[in-house]
């Protein structure tokens, strides 16, 4: 075993409590590319800042909606990994362990995770921007050119997720801080730790006491707070975590 792994399992197996903090880059070996590089092809003259927000909602919503009916297309077609695997058998062995995300896909519940906070939403989900009522997306709907409208005041439909400056669900964000600030160790997965304030959750476990473990194959921002770095790819890393596929 590579001293960085039996350096982290070391960890984890004196922790209590461990939490895990998941970004885009666990949901990369499923084939969902992640936010940074989210624009390939016919997208890639678009910033995905702009799309996902408000603003850029306002300015062109039919290109806004086309946008989300082709991500959540590549999230239906995509499967869990192992590393989605390896964090739902986590949460099988390890009482109170705690997953939270970032991303807007379902993989983690696809691979059988059961207890998922959501800080940003799930791509799978719709509102009325203007009325907030839910809406079933039909099929047909997801061909169309321009979003559908909502039947109670005619306002644009939306996916439910959390755009650029739009506030996170309090509540997740509550569980997450409460979960971060609890845990004896965190591993931080597959994120570049630039979108606030989910990148701060990191840091509030590092002050609270807690180890940090990071399983990217890039360092980035969050690296400096890391007792452990895990540099590769997370669908070959997290399962040797639990001796899995040595
Ligand atoms: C808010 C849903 C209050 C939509 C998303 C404080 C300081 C600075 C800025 C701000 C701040 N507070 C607020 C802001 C503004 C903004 C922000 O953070 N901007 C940044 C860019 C500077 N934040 C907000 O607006 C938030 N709202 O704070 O409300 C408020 C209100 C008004 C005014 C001010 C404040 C809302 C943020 C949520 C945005 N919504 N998603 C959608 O998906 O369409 S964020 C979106 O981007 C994703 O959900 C995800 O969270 C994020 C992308 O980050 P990552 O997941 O890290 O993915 P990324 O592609 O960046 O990196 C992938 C990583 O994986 C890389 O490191 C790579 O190396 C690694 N990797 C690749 N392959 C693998 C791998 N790792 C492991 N294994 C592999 N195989
Ligand atoms: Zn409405």
């Amino acid at each position: 075993m590579n001293p960085s792994i039996a350096a982290a399992v070391e960890i984890l197996h004196n922790s209590a409590l461990v939490a895990c903090l998941t970004g885009a880059g666990v949901s990369a070996e499923s084939g969902v590319p992640t936010f940074r590089d989210a624009q390939t092809g016919l997208w890639a003259r678009y910033d995905p800042q702009r799309l996902a927000s408000p603003q850029g909602f306002a300015d062109d919503p039919g290109l806004v909606w086309r946008w989300y009916m082709a991500r959540l297309a590549g999230v239906e077609r995509a499967m869990p990994n192992a590393g989605h695997r390896a964090l739902a058998e986590m949460e099988r062995r390890w009482p109170g362990f705690a997953l939270i995300t970032q991303n807007v896909d379902d993989l983690h519940e696809r691979a059988g995770s059961t207890n998922v906070i959501h800080l940003h939403g799930n791509i799978a989900r719709f509102h009325c921007h203007d009325c907030g009522s839910s809406h079933n997306v039909q099929i047909e709907e997801r061909t169309f050119p321009q979003p559908p409208r909502c039947a109670l005041c005619g306002g644009n439909i939306r996916p439910s997720v959390v755009w650029f400056g739009e506030t996170l669900p309090h509540s997740s964000l509550a569980a997450a801080v409460a979960a971060v600030s609890a845990c004896d160790a965190l591993l931080v997965i597959g994120t570049s730790g630039l979108v606030y304030p989910a990148a701060e959750l990191p840091l509030i476990a590092k002050r609270a006491g807690s180890r940090v473990i990071e399983i990217n194959p890039e360092p980035g921002p969050l690296s400096v707070l890391t007792d452990v770095a895990l540099r590769g790819p997370s669908g070959e890393l997290l399962p040797q975590l639990l001796g899995i596929g040595e």
